[in-house]
């Protein structure tokens, strides 16, 4: 009875009612591509300027434990739109690989029910749609922006709209942060990556990406306002993984999995909402069906509508996956991982600890050494660093780069880097029993392959659509040709090189 109730009141607490305020709200998804929390001025950065994703948080709601499913676009962008968790989505659970067709999306569901939708620029993907009988990107029909979109809106429909940005996705254009007023100095380098200015540089270039985003969501806003439906219009703005860095992008540390997420909705939101229970992607869809005044049974994530009400609920852990991210491994396979995440601690769970997390050393099919690490000079630089690690300081090739034990256990708390792994410290060893049994517990209730074989090959065997073949990259003559260039002084023209830093 209590759960029948329970169940009626999260139902009401969204769901328009026809006599009421009878107009659907509109949906507008504003996603950035590799940003990670806590990289935005409401989070207490003090260096990258978004303006847009502060107002946003200050009229609505901020999040401080929002989680994509899984690192990684497609199977990140996967789980928005069907509600479902990666390793529910078949081949969808890896990136560059196929979009799966036997679950409906949120998209298609609101179609049906009226709704004019459409998406630009980066929707679901990479990955192949078309080949499971969609006929355009299953974030929405594509348009070249939102006001060809508003253009072909029936009279009076209510609309989702996706909004993809490829920022801040490398490659970066070097030294536009610095030029752009940044200052390296300023500048909270993660304890995972060596503290030097070019590191600096390479994430002030991403800080740039991020506040064009920004900038663009801000202009979609004001499109919002002038039409005069800002207020009837659920604004989510997030991202689909975390930055494009060693141990951050494709890893389920925070610097992966733990996004910017802040959703402004006046007619249910109050100003200055501030959420710390943890929110899985998964979760968006059935939340946007619910908005909506839909019904669906296919999805996995539990609508926002509650917490968006100020509801207490019981969030207290977050469960995380990932699989193939690019094809860096000889025979083409995963690096499987799965993780549950609490406000104290974070347990990975790799399965096959054979393999190399961060892809083979020498480039197998895709991106290079190291492939599932996008290139950049914070890569070579701690490339550099192999076999260089001091006695008492962290091994920062090894984090990035080396195999891993089958758990891994983090006091999130103390050690916001995970950086100390303390699976093998038998004070923990009851902590990481409760979590390992959670962790199956989720993966058993939810489907999960790897519950009944941890060793499944599945994921290693799904297409990867591209059809390239990469080289490895001369990484030592790229860090002695990056050069920092400051705006002003001496330095502006020939520029500051990065060899004495590895000294
Ligand atoms: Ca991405």
């Amino acid at each position: 009875m209590k759960s029948l109730f329970l169940a009626l009141s999260l139902l009401l607490s969204c769901f328009f009612t026809a006599n009421a305020q009878s107009k659907q709200p509109n949906i507008l998804f504003l996603i950035a591509d590799d940003w990670s929390f806590p990289h935005a001025g409401v989070y207490g950065d003090q260096v990258v300027r978004t303006p847009t994703f502060d107002r946003l948080a200050a009229e609505g709601a901020l999040f401080t434990n929002a989680y994509t499913a899984s690192p990684s676009c497609s199977p990140s962008r996967a789980s928005v739109l069907l509600g479902r968790y990666p390793h529910q989505n078949g081949d969808g659970g890896n990136l560059w690989s196929e979009f799966p067709n036997a679950q409906p999306t949120y998209v298609q569901i609101l179609e049906k029910a009226g709704y004019h939708t459409g998406s630009t620029r980066k929707g679901w993907g990479p990955g192949e749609f078309e080949v499971t009988g969609f006929d355009h990107n299953p974030a929405g029909k594509s348009y070249t922006g939102f006001a060809e979109f508003l253009a072909n809106r029936p009279d009076g429909a209510p609309f989702t709209f996706w909004f993809g940005s490829t920022d801040p996705h490398r490659e970066y254009v070097a030294n536009t942060g610095i030029q752009a007023g940044m200052k390296l100095e300023d500048v909270v380098v993660p304890g995972f990556f060596p503290d030097n200015d070019c590191v600096r540089n390479d994430i002030v270039d991403y800080y740039f990406e991020i506040e064009r985003f920004d900038r663009e969501c801000g202009q979609l806003i004001a499109m919002l306002e002038e039409m005069g439906e800002l207020d009837n219009t659920i604004i989510v703005m997030t991202s689909d993984n975390g930055m494009p860095f060693p141990r951050a992008k494709a890893n389920l540390y925070d610097y992966g999995t733990r996004m910017p997420l802040a959703i402004r909705w006046p007619k249910k939101v109050k100003p200055g909402t501030v959420v710390h229970d943890f929110v899985n992607f998964v979760d968006f869809a059935p939340s946007f069906v619910e908005a909506a005044g839909q019904s669906q049974n296919s999805m996995s994530g539990q609508s926002l509508c509650g917490l968006l009400a100020g509801e207490k609920q019981d969030r207290d852990q977050v469960f995380l996956e990932r699989e193939r991210h690019a094809n860096v491994r000889k025979g083409d396979l995963s690096y499987p991982m799965r993780a549950v995440r609490t406000h104290q601690y974070l347990y990975i769970w790799n399965p096959m600890p054979e393999r190399n997390p961060a892809g083979d050393p020498t480039v197998h099919q895709s991106v290079g050494q190291y492939g599932d690490v996008d290139h950049s000079i914070t890569k070579f630089l701690i490339m550099a660093l192999e076999g260089k690690s001091a006695a008492g300081f962290p091994d920062l090739f090894e984090l990035s780069f080396g195999q891993r034990p089958e758990e891994e256990l983090y006091d999130v708390e103390k050690d916001p880097y995970q950086l100390n792994n303390l699976a093998s410290n038998p004070s923990f060893a009851s902590v990481k029993e409760e979590m390992r049994k959670e962790l199956l517990d989720w993966m058993e209730q939810t489907g999960d392959p790897r519950f009944e074989n941890p060793k499944s090959t599945y994921w290693d065997e799904a297409r990867y659509t591209p059809d390239y073949q990469h080289e490895n990259i001369d990484w030592q003559k790229q860090i002695e040709e990056y050069r920092i260039r400051p705006p002003f002084g001496q330095f502006s023209r020939e520029g500051i090189p990065c060899l004495s830093d590895l000294e």
